[in-house]
């Protein structure tokens, strides 16, 4: 598929996907939604790919949000169904097999954040700005926010954020365990794909366990989740990824990781 709305580009079992409306800020609109999810297709379907990043062209903004001029020529229902449209391929990517990573290089705000909330971790440049501002809007987040910012950094933190809207610098953001790790602007797109890099050479397998068991057990009891771990362990331990894993280090050599989903 030809993109508009988005760059799309894999190298090295890597994928990034760069949120593209400069002139807007990146904000997400209807069509930027449906390439998207179109992206995540292409992804799936091809097994080489083993590590998303996601990010935002120019040097200002990862996401600046759902594209404001849309929202206000919705009405109920249209705001229904583009809120759970964005939900759905959001709840995708948290969802997906492989893991997501977020490179936020500038304003993630509203559908920005809740994009980014929706990765496995999230780096930042130091010009990297959270918030939720949807209240200044005389809305609420739509895209998951209130239900992942409470889960990553605290109800009273969460709730703080979305009744003020106010903007969380990179280096706060940070400190409350929203962002892992904080990069200057230029070396921020390195050091993810650095980290990107360095998973992609891991077991599938393993890492789409992995990804299960902590997402499936926060949402469970410990000895649920436990449950959920061992039988996480067992299906790894009969992947070919085991036999090459242990066996490396057996032979004493560097494993090489074939990564099918599908043996
Ligand atoms: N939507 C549309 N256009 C935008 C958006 C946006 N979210 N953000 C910025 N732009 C546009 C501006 O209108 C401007 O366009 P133009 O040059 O044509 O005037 C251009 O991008 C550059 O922006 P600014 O001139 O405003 O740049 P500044 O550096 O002065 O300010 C800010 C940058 C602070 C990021 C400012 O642009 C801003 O506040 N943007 C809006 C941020 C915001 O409120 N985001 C939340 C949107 S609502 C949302 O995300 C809801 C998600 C859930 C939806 C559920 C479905 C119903």
């Amino acid at each position: 598929m030809a993109y508009e709305n988005i760059l799309f580009e894999v190298t090295d079992g890597v994928a990034v996907i760069t949120f593209n409306r400069p002139k807007a800020l990146n904000a997400i609109n209807g069509a930027l939604l449906n390439e998207l999810s179109a992206a995540l297709d292409e992804i799936e379907g091809n097994e080489d790919i083993r590590v998303l990043v996601l990010t935002g062209a120019g040097d200002k903004a990862f996401v600046a949000g759902a594209d404001i001029t849309e929202l206000a020529t919705f009405n109920t229902l249209q705001g229904k169904l583009f809120s759970r449209k964005g939900q759905l391929i959001f709840n995708r990517l948290q969802e997906m097999a492989i893991p997501v990573v977020a490179a936020v290089n500038g304003f993630a705000l509203g559908g920005g954040s809740e994009i980014a909330l929706a990765s496995d971790f999230i780096y930042a440049s130091e010009n990297a700005t959270f918030g939720l501002p949807e209240i200044t809007l005389g809305i609420i987040p739509g895209f998951g926010g209130t239900q992942r910012l409470a889960r990553l950094v605290g109800i009273n933190r969460a709730k703080e954020m979305i009744f003020t809207g106010s903007m969380v610098p990179a280096p706060e953001a940070e400190k409350i365990g929203l962002v892992n790790r904080v990069f200057p602007q230029d070396k921020l797109m390195d050091e993810t794909l650095k980290t990107a890099k360095g998973i992609a050479k891991k077991g599938k397998v393993s890492l789409r366990e992995a990804k299960k068991a902590v997402n499936t057990g926060l949402n469970v009891e410990l000895g649920i989740g436990c449950q959920i771990e061992a039988d996480a362990f067992g299906i790894c331990l009969a992947s070919p990824d085991a036999k090459e894993g242990t066996g490396a280090f057996i032979e004493k050599r560097k494993a090489v990781f074939k990564g099918s989903l599908l043996k």
